[in-house]
């Protein structure tokens, strides 16, 4: 992921394999949608870049992120999908549904990594802020979207 000040969504020196073998879930919040919505163009994008058919491309979306882990499992459920790519944006705010949503989607997310035995990414943003979940989604930080998909490729059984 990026840091202050660098963007990490560089994927130079790691192979990255040809997808088109392979059939991919995308469950994606509503919840900050300018947001969500530059992240999961990142990710449908970068499938297609590295292979993947359209049609081999399922898309959901659900409320908020508190509601990927559930949109998530109904998507890993299905034999025709390898690999699931959740995505989402919550952004710090001054009480602690901050915390209980981002505690609830992460350890529902890895329950299902090992309750499906199928990799199930975690392309939650999670920024004090909107400016950062701009410069994460598109902007100086390059867009989380896109790296949740080449992780997501990566977990594949080649
Ligand atoms: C309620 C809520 C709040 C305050 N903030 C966010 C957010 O920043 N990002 C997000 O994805 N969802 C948020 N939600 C909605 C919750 O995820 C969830 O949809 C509701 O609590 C209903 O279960």
């Amino acid at each position: 992921m990026s840091s202050q000040h660098k963007n990490l969504s560089n994927f130079e020196g790691s192979k990255i394999n040809n997808a088109a073998e392979f059939s991919f879930g995308i469950v994606w919040s509503e919840w900050n949608h300018e947001i969500t919505q530059a992240l999961y163009k990142g990710a449908y994008d970068t499938l297609i870049k590295y292979g993947a058919k359209p049609e081999n491309i399922i898309s959901e979306t659900v409320p908020g992120s508190f509601e990927l882990v559930l949109g998530a499992q109904r998507l890993a459920k299905r034999t025709n999908i390898d690999v699931v790519i959740c995505i989402g944006c919550v952004i710090q705010g001054e009480t602690k549904h901050f915390d209980f949503i981002c505690n609830a989607v992460a350890n529902g997310i890895t329950n299902l990594n090992i309750k499906h035995n199928k990799p199930v990414i975690f392309g939650v943003l999670t920024p004090n802020n909107m400016q950062q979940a701009i410069d994460r989604a598109g902007g100086k930080h390059g867009n989380k979207g896109e790296e949740a998909a080449v992780t997501a490729i990566k977990m594949l059984p080649f």
